[in-house]
């Protein structure tokens, strides 16, 4: 068998800068807008003046109002704080002041890293299939009208300060940070859950009667009156607080988790009941949601704890007393030293090392990673009448001589190469993979940069492949090779684990919705392993190697992207 080692680029990327990636040039969006019924767009900037005058206006009402006998008599029956149980505890422990400052450190790193990798596709969807013009959000132009347009194209940069890192198309770099800060963020979340149905202090977060409502109705008409109510948080909390507190640690953070655990591919596939109604799009946009919620409580929770007794208030939480002196305030300074050095040095850092963010983040969120791809999916998830009528391109087309001449000839004359540990290499033609027993499926694609869609696959099991070919029991890896460079040279590849060779929906295609495979989505055969996302499934393969371990293909990472765009070969979330 010919040896595809030799068209791979084995330079070990150990930086990120100007050239990376291919040098692909920034490109910046626009201004967020939503859809407003079939096309027309509503540039969500407009909301800061609306939401200004809206302000004035309920200023205006709620000090009109309050003069009021009967607003008066309301506010004196509900002040703004419903009763605590007897037990409540009082004060908070210094425990809480530092899974608070954890919580809130952590949380900068997934924000940002989490808004960049909206930026690798700026767009959301109700519906799975990601189809132009049916996005309700985006930070885009439309799709232009060029039938071999990429999601790479679409893709916008960030300033470096505000995503993680800020260049177009880092994903692969702001998942690690992503996924792997959320881990420690999650543990932190479930020592604070713990501590606080141990020691009682749920009760101040949790709303145990309906006069919560009254109260927070009062609290509100004081604030907007510019005549705020007395705070004592120390003891209590008044309903606005309550109610806002108990979203975010009780429905926001838990819908972070499992929105987020709704975009994986593997879990998507498995939980096909669930899946269908609430899609990888559906969960993305709600994820999205519960970030918009997130960062507009922390503007307004900062906003409030410094204009309502700064001092006060910093004391309870960072020096858990409570009086008026500057101890908390410093501690709080101090807290914000470390936050805006994170905060200044994380998208630099990781230019510089982004080998030591690609590990770090595979400790932290590889066994998850390993544990969901154990999961064989059958056929059958998705019907005809599921299929997208509109299938996303991506990736770098082939251009090579080799590859011209066989699509100019229809691809009679192309031969699929199998070889490696195996005890029968083989080279089979387009004629002799259609004669093999036929495999077909609907299956849902994921796209690491956020798309999706659905389509029908035609072609050959891999278990047929693996029963010709015969892998010798060293085999622990299949590479497959493409006819098209990557983004900055030499051929792309990817490998996969044997052992998913023989899932029930891990294929080769030449078939795509009943039509012989297009060019764009990998004329004449393509991967398909339902368990990763859309780059692991090469396009345009010509050959395939049965390896024991990838250390010496290519950088020796497990595929193109992991050698040069920093991602994890177990992509299954
Ligand atoms: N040879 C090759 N295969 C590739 C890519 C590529 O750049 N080169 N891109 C991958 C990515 S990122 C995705 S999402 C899918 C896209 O497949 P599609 O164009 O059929 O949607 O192909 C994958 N296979
Ligand atoms: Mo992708």
């Amino acid at each position: 068998m010919r040896s595809f080692r030799s068209e791979l680029d084995s330079t070990h990327y150990t930086a990120v800068d100007e050239h990376w990636a291919g040098g692909l040039p920034a490109q910046y969006g626009v201004a967020p807008r939503v859809r407003i019924g079939k096309s027309k767009w509503f540039n969500l900037l407009w909301l800061i003046p609306i939401g200004l005058v809206l302000l004035v206006i309920g200023i205006a009402v709620a000090k009109g109002i309050r003069e009021l006998p009967a607003v008066q008599d309301f506010i004196q029956q509900y002040p703004g704080e419903s009763e605590l149980p007897e037990n409540a505890p009082v004060g908070f422990p210094a425990w809480l002041g530092w899974q608070h400052f954890l919580n809130a450190f952590l949380m900068i790193f997934i924000i940002r890293s989490g808004v960049t990798i909206i930026a690798d596709h700026p767009r959301l969807y109700w519906s799975r299939h990601s189809t132009p013009g049916k996005d309700w959000l985006r930070m885009q132009k439309p799709v232009p009208s060029d039938p071999l347009y990429t999601s790479k194209q679409d893709s916008i940069t960030l300033p470096d300060g505000v995503g993680l890192p800020g260049r177009r198309h880092s994903i692969g770099l702001a998942r690690w940070w992503h996924l792997g800060v959320d881990t420690l963020w999650l543990l932190n979340g479930i020592v604070f859950y713990v501590l606080i149905f141990v020691t009682g202090q749920w009760m101040r977060l949790v709303p145990m009667s309906w006069d919560v409502i009254p109260h927070s109705i009062s609290v509100a008409i004081q604030y907007l009156s510019l005549d705020w109510p007395t705070e004592n948080g120390w003891v209590n909390y008044n309903g606005l607080q309550l109610i806002a507190y108990f979203i975010t640690v009780f429905i926001a953070a838990p819908a972070a988790l499992i929105t987020g655990l709704g975009m994986s591919p593997a879990l998507s596939t498995k939980f096909r009941t669930i899946s269908s109604v609430f899609s990888i799009q559906v969960a993305r946009s709600l994820h999205f949601l519960v970030l918009a919620w997130f960062v507009m409580f922390i503007i307004i929770h900062v906003t409030l704890v410094l204009t309502t007794g700064a001092l006060r208030n910093l004391n309870h939480m960072y020096a858990s007393r409570d009086d008026s002196s500057w101890v908390g305030f410093l501690i709080f300074a101090a807290s914000m030293v470390v936050i805006i050095v994170g905060w200044v040095a994380a998208t630099p850092f990781t230019y510089r090392h982004p080998r030591v963010v690609q590990k770090v983040g595979y400790a932290l969120i590889g066994p998850a990673q390993r544990l969901f791809e154990h999961i064989d999916s059958k056929p059958g998830q998705y019907a005809e009448k599921d299929i997208s009528p509109y299938f996303w391109h991506n990736g770098k087309f082939p251009e090579s001589e080799e590859y011209k001449k066989l699509q100019a000839g229809t691809f009679t004359d192309y031969k699929l190469q199998i070889g490696g540990l195996v005890d029968n290499p083989v080279e089979l033609d387009l004629e002799q993979l259609r004669a093999l027993s036929h495999h077909e499926q609907i299956t849902q694609h994921f796209c690491i940069q956020g798309w999706s869609g659905v389509a029908k696959w035609g072609g050959v099991s891999m278990q047929t492949i693996l029963d010709i070919a015969k892998p010798k029991p060293e085999a622990k890896w299949v590479i497959f090779y493409s006819f098209a460079v990557g983004s900055d040279g030499g051929i792309y590849y990817d490998a996969q684990p044997i052992e998913q060779m023989s899932y029930k929906l891990t294929m080769l295609a030449y078939d795509m919705n009943d039509e012989t495979l297009s060019f764009g989505h990998g004329a004449p055969l393509r991967l398909r392993n339902e368990v990763q996302l859309g780059f692991k499934l090469v396009k345009w393969i010509k050959g395939i190697e049965f390896v024991e371990d990838f250390s010496e293909v290519g950088g020796g990472l497990g595929g193109y992207d992991n050698d040069h765009e920093f991602f994890g070969y177990r992509q299954s979330i």
